[in-house]
């Protein structure tokens, strides 16, 4: 034994050299013999977090947003549960007949050619820009009031984090909530949000929720009666407000405005039944 040991101390370096080589062989033949999976030609692969505890069974509101289009649409889709990332390191993307496309709007505009879907188009020019800067804000300001909430906010987190990492194995959890919670925070510095005081961030949010709600009024959609993409959008985000883990200033302030709560359901009901929202789950 001694020996041995002897040997390996006297030839450290091809010791280590050899490891390397024999860790690299290992590496490339299993590469070569993974499998690759098979995907059938005209389906969308949909690519998702894997899953969740939350009350909305797709967490983000940009998988949800994307998915609903395709149930709108007729369009057939699989979605994969997976730690893969995209393109651009962010969900969703999608997999269509070879093609790799990132971010939900890029694949809705590029599924909408595809598949020619021209029941959700607006009437004119006047209202496609309206529509574009309404989802601007949903999907770039407002989004970040629902992160807030459950990744940093020290009230509603501990509950969320746990929902949102549901899959995690008990024994990673702590390990991965720690590294996830410190990227997002990060997120949230950035993006501006994460400097601000708790109270401010949901006095803003709840400003924003009654801004919604009368700029929506009496009305069906968000233009009249004509349900379009920046209602997917719109929906997609507030069923992740409204069925929270935890009652929070946001879902508050939603079940204080009926004509939202109207909203939701009038756009739950196109998908009756509606598979997407698990509402036990949602306090
Ligand atoms: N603009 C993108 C935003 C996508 C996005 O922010 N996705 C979040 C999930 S809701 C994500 O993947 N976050 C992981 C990360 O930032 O590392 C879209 O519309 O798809």
């Amino acid at each position: 034994m001694e020996s041995i040991i002897q040997t390996i101390v006297n030839n450290k370096v091809q010791v280590l050299t050899s490891t390397i080589v024999v860790l690299a062989g290992a590496k490339l033949l299993s590469s070569f013999f993974k499998k690759e999976p098979v995907y059938e030609r005209d389906i969308v692969y949909i690519y998702d977090f894997p899953q969740s505890s939350m009350p909305v069974i797709h967490s983000s509101p940009f998988v949800l947003k994307v998915i609903t289009f395709m149930r709108y649409a007729n369009i057939p889709y699989k979605v994969i549960n997976s730690m893969e990332n995209g393109p651009r390191a962010k969900k969703p993307f999608i997999r269509y007949n070879g093609e790799l496309v990132s971010d939900s709007q890029n694949i809705i505009e590029f599924l909408t050619e595809k598949f020619n879907v021209t029941s959700l188009k607006l009437k004119d020019e006047q209202q496609e820009a309206e529509a574009h800067l309404l989802r601007r804000y949903i999907d770039d300001a407002f989004y970040w009031s629902l992160v807030y909430s459950r990744w940093c906010d020290p009230v509603f987190s501990p509950v969320a984090v746990r929902g949102m990492l549901a899959g995690v194995p008990p024994m990673l959890f702590g390990i991965i909530s720690r590294i996830a919670k410190s990227a997002v925070g990060k997120q949230l510095y950035n993006a501006g949000i994460g400097r601000c005081p708790r109270e401010e961030i949901y006095s803003v949010a709840v400003k924003d929720v009654n801004s919604i709600a009368k700029r929506l009024g009496d009305s069906q959609f968000l233009f009249n009666d004509k349900l379009s993409v920046v209602d997917i959008s719109l929906f997609s985000m507030l069923v992740q407000l409204y069925y929270a883990i935890e009652p929070t200033p946001i879902s508050k302030a939603i079940k204080s405005n009926k004509n939202l709560v109207d909203y939701i359901e009038r756009i739950q009901n196109i998908f009756k039944p509606c598979d997407f929202v698990c509402s036990s789950r949602s306090a």
